[in-house]
């Protein structure tokens, strides 16, 4: 795994300082420049580094491997051995007792029947809509169609803020001892749709501690220094994502080729991902799940300095604007990202 990173290191750079000189071009004019097409021809050789990497070195297997899976690990023990290498891993059963267990879609869909969630094109494959594009619905709706097998899937909702007491029914201390710090920005996102939903490949700053309520989940992550293999648009947003799909190895052989990490979850279990880890997500069942996130530059930094400097520096929207939305789903509605 050293070797891939230190053999591709050299090209992986150079995409990152076209990446930055995309995204301050972009910043100024507001369109594509021949940028663009300079930082896709060097990721285009990434790609090919890698594809021959992995044929010479082991005649082309899967260079995933399964995220490690851990019982009863204690906040110092996880900090040291995970949290400080920017690397997953899966708290098994750590939710398994929490009042949240007991939540099925069909109490949630009663409960919040008149809350609703702005839908988000965000499966792999599915062409991005453009902004306001995107259609609220009701957890009525959503809960509906988890019965009837349909396709509705509310994902990054901010409905455990606008209900707080659903926050009640997680173990809050749990997850703040979790992390190196517990005075920062902190944030619940909330996922709820039917069997074969998924979410394509993306990251953020913000590391997540991610509980698996109902049904299962299978992840595929990255580390941060993957992002020249996927070529995410230089949008100026602050959220990147790439219409690689990792799901699918024969269309993308590049998603085998490079190191990372597969994670089936369970319910109750909690899956840990780092600051700017690539992941992309399938639910083989309906299913329930919730995000715990929190922010912090220096973590951004560690992970990716790049990709810390866009965030800091974008436009589409403004930092300043994001703080001004409800949830995630209705800012990236709004935006172009
Ligand atoms: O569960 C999903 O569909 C996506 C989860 C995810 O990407 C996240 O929490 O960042």
């Amino acid at each position: 795994m050293k070797e891939f990173w230190t053999a591709t290191r050299s090209l992986r750079r150079k995409y990152n300082r076209l990446w930055l000189a995309d995204h301050a071009a972009r910043t100024v004019v507001r369109r594509e420049t021949w940028l663009t097409a300079r930082r896709l021809r060097v990721h285009e050789e990434a790609v090919s580094l890698a594809l021959r990497l992995n044929e010479e070195g082991t005649g082309s297997t899967d260079q995933r491997r399964p995220v490690d899976r851990v019982h009863d690990i204690d906040p110092q023990d996880f900090q040291d051995r995970y949290f400080a290498t920017d690397t997953p891993v899966v708290m098994a059963g750590a939710g398994a007792s929490w009042p949240a267990a007991n939540w099925t879609h069909e109490m949630l869909g009663s409960r919040y029947r008149q809350t609703a969630v702005r839908l988000l094109r965000a499966a792999p494959n599915e062409p991005k809509g453009r902004p306001g594009e995107g259609r609220d619905a009701t957890y009525a709706e959503i809960a509906e169609s988890m019965d009837s097998g349909g396709d509705m899937y509310a994902r990054f909702s901010g409905i455990m803020h606008q209900h707080p007491e659903l926050i009640d029914d997680v173990d809050v201390d749990w997850f703040r001892a979790m992390r190196d710090d517990h005075k920062s920005f902190e944030n619940w996102g909330f996922f709820m749709g039917g069997a074969k939903t998924a979410t394509g490949l993306h990251c953020s700053i913000a590391p997540n501690l991610f509980y698996q309520v109902t049904g299962r989940k299978r992840w595929w992550i990255y580390p941060a220094a993957a992002a020249p293999f996927f070529a995410p648009p230089a949008k100026c947003s602050p959220y990147f994502y790439s219409e690689v799909d990792v799901s699918d190895t024969e269309k993308w052989p590049i998603a085998r080729s490079v190191p990372g990490w597969i994670a089936d979850l369970e319910p109750g279990d909690v899956l840990y991902v780092p600051a700017f880890a690539w992941h992309q997500v399938f639910n083989p069942t309906a299913t329930i799940a919730t995000g715990y996130r929190w922010a912090k530059l220096g973590l951004g930094w560690r992970a990716s300095p790049i990709q810390t400097i866009l965030v800091l520096t974008c436009s589409n929207p403004s930092l300043f604007k994001a703080r001004g939305h409800k949830d995630l789903p209705s800012l990236l509605d709004a935006v172009d990202y």
